[in-house]
């Protein structure tokens, strides 16, 4: 495979990007691989700098449902820039983009748009802290919530201790506040609850973890956690930045039949242009400035391209009600397909799948938190990205990610994959 563009514009943004990259999973430095440079998408299909074809299961970290330059998203872009780009005002795109995820998410009674899930996470625990007048936070190992202060804390050793800073440049007094308990354990959340009553703002939980890979929440636990929250009058914060619209049209917690006080949007709300949004009560958003006490602003808010492209996106999702029974049904033809491969391979691995995110965790056992997630064999997921890489397909570059499909992703397309993964299942087993 010829990788001689990709290896020169790597070499090249070394000496301007840290790592040559602008978000770190990019470097392919967990799997030890050479970072593709992307050229064009095409549908299900990425093509790299020297002209050679992905299958991709990255879809922009699961921003794109529809698959890369989905016709009616960039028709709409196309009509959107016409008439300018962004207008530091309110504009009818932001209205009607809101209007959309009201009516398909119940959880968003009202909302604010912002520029990345980070942001929405942040200011979905500023509104959180403000709201209860409380200062605590619990969230899950293994969990991402994007890189606020807040969030870059690590369990410490014991419940009850203090969350410690989990990356340079965060001050303690940052974490001080925030908790970590494993996923999966609604046990450990209440020994939290109690061991600090009346502390908690809120409890922020990827309803579906992606971030340690696929981990989908034991049967009753979301349920638990919403009993826990409202008994300990803390906020329950679904950070569906991945899941929404992906897991179901009307995201996980619609899925799963629990309603959290605020939801964190993301990726496929803004059809792969820079949006994300916080929502949630209204009573808990109308806190939020100009109304309320609670700070938030954002030069780039609700600008009219990423309206425009997210609006394109939920209207064809909208368009096509039986899209995500259409995922399943691929999704499950794609898991039983790998599953088959890994029995034929020999190798002790697994797939974890909720509708189109998916992972191949390299474990013998089911992995259910982030001490599972980190038992797995990463030596043989780097053989097995590195196999399908060299057969054409893009795998996330990284054992503690998801893989996405879409739409895109059609019935060669699976096949296709499915011959590859028997191919690299193996290569995995070494
Ligand atoms: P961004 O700030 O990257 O837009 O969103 C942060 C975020 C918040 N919440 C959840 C559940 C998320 O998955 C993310 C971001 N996801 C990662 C993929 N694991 C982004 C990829 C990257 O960091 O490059």
């Amino acid at each position: 495979m010829n990788l001689e563009r990709s290896r020169a514009l790597q070499r090249a943004a070394e000496a301007l990007l840290p790592g040559g990259v602008d978000s770190p999973v990019r470097s392919f430095r967990a799997v030890g691989g050479e970072p593709r440079w992307i050229a064009r998408g095409e549908g299900a299909w990425l093509v790299d700098a020297d002209g050679n074809r992905y299958l991709d299961y990255i879809c922009s970290w699961g921003a794109l449902l529809f698959g890369h330059a989905h016709p009616p998203v960039l028709a709409a872009l196309a009509r959107a820039a016409q008439a300018g780009t962004s207008f530091g005002a309110s504009s009818p795109l932001e209205l009607a983009l809101a209007e959309s995820v009201h009516r398909m998410v119940p959880a968003a009674e009202m909302l604010r748009f912002v520029n990345s899930g980070t942001e929405a996470t942040m200011a979905a625990i500023r509104l959180a802290r403000g709201a209860t007048d409380r200062m605590g936070v619990i969230q899950f190992a293994g969990g991402y919530h994007g890189h606020a202060d807040v969030f870059l804390a690590q369990a410490g050793s014991g419940l009850a201790t203090q969350g410690l800073a989990a990356s340079a440049g965060v001050p303690p007094e940052a974490v001080t506040h925030t908790h970590t308990v494993p996923y999966n354990d609604a046990a450990a959340v209440e020994r939290a609850l109690r061991a600090h009553a009346g502390a908690f703002a809120a409890i922020i939980i990827e309803p579906v973890a992606g971030n340690m890979g696929c981990v989908p929440p034991r049967p009753g636990f979301l349920a638990a956690l919403r009993h826990l929250a409202t008994q300990h009058g803390a906020l329950l914060i679904f950070d569906e930045v991945m899941t929404g619209f992906r897991v179901a049209a009307a995201g996980a917690g619609a899925h799963f039949g629990v309603a959290p006080d605020l939801i964190t949007l993301g990726k496929i709300v803004g059809g792969g242009l820079p949006c994300a949004a916080y929502a949630g009560r209204a009573e808990i958003m109308r806190q939020v400035a100009p109304l309320g006490p609670v700070y938030q602003a954002g030069t780039l808010s609700g600008n009219p391209l990423a309206m425009a492209a997210g609006l394109a996106t939920l209207e064809a999702i909208a368009a096509h009600p039986e899209l995500h029974a259409e995922l399943e049904r691929r999704g499950a033809w794609l898991q039983s397909g790998l599953e088959a491969a890994i029995a034929q391979a020999g190798v002790a691995a697994r797939v974890q799948r909720v509708g189109s995110m998916l992972t191949v965790f390299f474990s013998e056992k089911p992995v259910e938190n982030f001490a599972d997630a980190g038992a797995c064999d990463r030596a043989a997921f780097a053989r097995f990205h590195q196999a399908l890489l060299e057969r054409g397909v893009m795998w996330p570059p990284s054992q503690f990610e998801a893989a996405f499909f879409g739409a895109a992703h059609g019935d060669a397309e699976i096949e296709a994959t499915l011959q590859a993964a028997a191919v690299a299942l193996r290569a995995a087993a070494g």
